[in-house]
């Protein structure tokens, strides 16, 4: 197998404290793993032409960074990436504004991306292209004669033909993903919805068996790679955390009370607004956890040049003032929102002391904090995870308590059966849930997406491009 190049917008190089986000997290596991090359955008901006990546080796990854331009980032970054496909794949067209301008800077972004990095190919690469910043890459890379296997994956959902088509660009979006090998979605229902767009363009008949796609005289790959964690290290890690200073010292905070908590980036489509209000609902509800409970919501700030995401911040701070406001003592507070990263490891000996994992985004692609809280339980005494039914970790975790997160009585509710479960019955669905996750871990889903790559080289595709 050849080497591993990986590409993705946003690089995020080994420090300390990570940047959080599941797709760094996916994308650093792979490559440690197998070795290889990460090329994406360092995090500067400048006011001149981009030079040359910026090369640097670490624990035998490559990352090779590129610098943008500060307006075309705004606009294919903050406007085009974020302000259209991400609200747009969600399924929240009210945040999504399209325009021109910004369509164009994601093409020459993308095109940058593919000028920089074909000096740095090698003959017998397979590069791995991650997530909506880059879907035109495969085919900017094809223009400058890449001939090796093309993979890209889709970190977040893939919307249905009939919520794609609000985009005026929609056709090629679609055209732009068949010129990958492969292409890898999260859930079948992300796939299921790849194929609605498929066949509104090509007709049915371009969907064949063992999931592949005839495009013209191109057939390639679109199938279903979920992503996994790393059980084993995450188990060991929330263990070896549990036992230092800050864990302990949050524990001992508690004063022996419930613990619920949940960690995500700060963003609309994680719920958070209308988890704050169930939460609300739930002291109502049940008044006997007055005083008895803590909510510790991590949600470290993200995209904050984004006006959305202003937004959902203040709604938030007034939702927890709220809430505080209403009940808290002078000896507790109801929910604890902290805005700031901590240690990966940290977070997971957070997650192993909680008693409730509340994950209710309403809208994910995976969701990789609710497969992190059931990995760091503690498997004799585990607590319990609350998914949402619209994240797609819901099809694998199913021995979670499902809820959707519209519905403020029903994620109350859940919240109250999972304080009062009996230890037999979390167990079951612990160690339910631990065998699918050991299954599909993280290095499964690098094996089986690199296995594709690998395959497409000798496969189909190759055949196609080779005659064409
Ligand atoms: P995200 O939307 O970023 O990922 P998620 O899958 O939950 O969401 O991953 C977040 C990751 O960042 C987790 O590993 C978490 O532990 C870490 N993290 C979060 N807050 C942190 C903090 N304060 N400090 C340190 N680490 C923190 C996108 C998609 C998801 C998909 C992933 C992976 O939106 O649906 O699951 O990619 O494909």
């Amino acid at each position: 197998m050849g080497r591993l190049v990986c590409v993705s917008n946003r690089i995020s190089l080994p420090r300390k404290t990570a940047a959080p986000g599941g797709l760094a997290v996916g994308i650093l596991t792979a490559l440690k793993r197998t070795g290889g090359l990460w090329f994406g955008w360092g995090g500067e901006t400048i006011e001149h032409e981009p030079g040359d990546p910026d090369i640097h080796i670490r624990e035998g990854v490559t990352y090779a960074t590129i610098d943008l331009r500060q307006s075309e980032y705004e606009l294919y970054y903050n406007g085009y990436a974020n302000d259209l496909l991400w609200p747009l794949f969600h399924y929240f067209l009210r945040g999504m504004r399209y325009s021109v301008e910004e369509r164009d800077a994601y093409e020459n972004v993308n095109r940058l991306f593919a000028h920089k990095l074909v000096p740095l190919l090698q003959p017998q690469d397979l590069i791995w292209v991650h997530d909506y910043h880059l879907i035109p890459l495969g085919r900017l890379l094809r223009e400058q004669g890449v001939q090796r296997p093309l993979g890209f994956f889709l970190h977040i959902p893939f919307p249905n033909i009939e919520m794609l088509r609000v985009l005026p660009t929609y056709a090629e979006l679609l055209l732009d993903l068949t010129h990958y090998d492969v292409v890898g979605f999260q859930t079948e229902n992300d796939l299921r919805a790849f194929h609605s767009g498929i066949e509104h363009l090509f007709g049915p008949e371009a969907i064949l068996p063992n999931n592949r796609i005839r495009v013209g005289d191109r057939v390639l790959r679109a199938d279903v790679f979920p992503i996994g964690v790393d059980v084993e290290a995450l188990q060991s890690k929330s263990v070896a955390a549990i036992e230092t200073d800050v864990v302990r010292r949050m524990i001992d905070s508690l004063m022996s009370r419930d613990l619920m908590i949940v960690v995500d980036r700060l963003d609309y489509s994680k719920g958070l607004v209308e988890r704050f209000t169930a939460y609300q609902h739930f002291l109502e509800t049940y008044p006997e956890h007055i005083g008895r409970i803590t909510y510790i919501q991590i949600a470290p700030l993200s995209r904050t040049d984004v006006r959305a995401y202003a937004d959902i911040r203040r709604a938030l701070e007034q939702a927890a003032g709220r809430t505080n406001g209403r009940f808290a003592d002078t000896d507790w507070t109801p929910i604890r929102y902290l805005n700031r990263n901590f240690p990966h490891a940290t977070l997971c000996g957070f997650l192993r002391a909680a008693n409730v994992g509340l994950v209710t985004p309403l809208r994910d692609g995976m969701n990789l904090v609710a497969k992190e809280f059931v990995a760091a339980q503690d498997p004799e005494n585990p607590g319990v995870l609350i998914l949402s039914t619209l994240a797609g970790a819901a099809r694998e975790l199913s021995a979670a308590l499902l809820v959707n997160p519209y519905d403020t009585r029903a994620v109350a509710h859940a919240i109250q059966t999972a304080l009062s479960m009996p230890l037999s019955e979390r167990l079951e669905r612990h160690q339910s849930m631990l065998q699918i996750l050991r299954r599909n871990d993280i290095a499964a889903w690098t094996r089986r997406f690199l296995e594709a790559l690998d395959e497409a080289e000798g496969g189909d595709s190759k055949r196609v491009r080779a005659a064409s």
